[in-house]
């Protein structure tokens, strides 16, 4: 079996996916310094920075952020989930501090979400050994986080389920034993399906929880009616430019990310 078929069946099978290693040291000091540039305030009620749609959010920062809109280790595997064809869709970075609470636990398709009325299977299709499910979140490690820290949590499997999320669990999250806190050390990358029920654990480090968060749906979806804009001073690559454009019937009207005029390559 290939690095490959293991990570699509680990996927399929947990609704989330951790590639430790994905970025170099390198890199991974590279977004620090340039995040510590920012001199952000404190992390306190606001968990959140450089958040789009309101422009290009933390794209603006600088070239190392682009660079991650298409990063060589995700786009095999969101190729997989979401076809040839798919936008940037939103995306923001969250940083937390010691003592920091957890957030609720959420999904936004399948039986939890608010659009639980949808017919079974819509929010997770599986045709002809094909997975297109709507939306995929990339979250770049920049700092340590796991079962001793806190910061991204979720049930495992939990996109398949037929039955909505019990509200004793929901309220108490944190002691339920299906809830896992996957381990996620600096300058790596947890990929996971929005239909995946997920939250956030409150932090418990010592250390800054660091994460960039890159949403990214089926080119003929949309979350929202606005559009996370390309940064202003930063030329980007054409299959960058290609994740920006406006929602489109996929190869259609939305060219694909992996043709060699992409600049994909076709064995990407
Ligand atoms: O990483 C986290 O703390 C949770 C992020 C989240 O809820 C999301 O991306 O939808
Ligand atoms: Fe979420």
């Amino acid at each position: 079996m290939s690095d490959f078929e293991v990570q699509q069946y680990l996927f399929d099978l947990q609704g989330y996916l951790v590639i430790e290693e994905a970025l170099s040291p390198k890199e991974l000091a590279t977004l620090n310094q340039l995040l510590d540039a920012q001199e952000l305030p404190v992390p306190g009620k606001i968990q959140r920075f450089g958040s789009a749609p309101q422009g290009p959010g933390f794209l603006n920062w600088g070239k190392p952020f682009c660079d991650l809109l298409d990063h060589p280790q995700i786009m095999p595997i969101l190729r997989f989930r979401l076809g040839d064809c798919f936008r940037l869709d939103r995306l923001y970075g969250m940083y937390m501090r010691e003592g920091m609470p957890r957030g609720g636990l959420h999904a936004d398709y399948g039986a939890t979400s608010p659009t639980s009325g949808a017919l079974p299977g819509e929010y997770y299709p599986f045709r002809d050994n094909q997975i297109l499910n709507g939306f995929m979140v990339v979250a770049w490690s920049l700092s340590d986080t796991g079962p001793d820290y806190g910061g991204f949590c979720c049930i495992p499997g939990s996109h398949k389920s037929h039955f909505k999320l019990p509200k004793q669990i929901a309220d108490a999250s944190e002691k339920a034993s299906c809830v896992v806190i996957p381990s996620a050390p600096a300058g790596s990358v947890t990929l996971f399906t929005e239909a995946l029920t997920h939250g956030t654990a409150a932090w418990r480090g010592k250390h800054e929880r660091r994460t960039l968060l890159y949403k990214y749906c089926v080119s003929q979806t949309a979350w929202t009616s606005r559009r996370v804009q390309p940064p202003g001073n930063v030329e980007l690559t054409l299959r960058q430019k290609i994740l920006f454009r406006e929602p489109a019937d996929p190869h259609r009207h939305f060219p694909s990310l992996f043709e060699r005029e992409a600049g994909g390559g076709r064995s990407v």
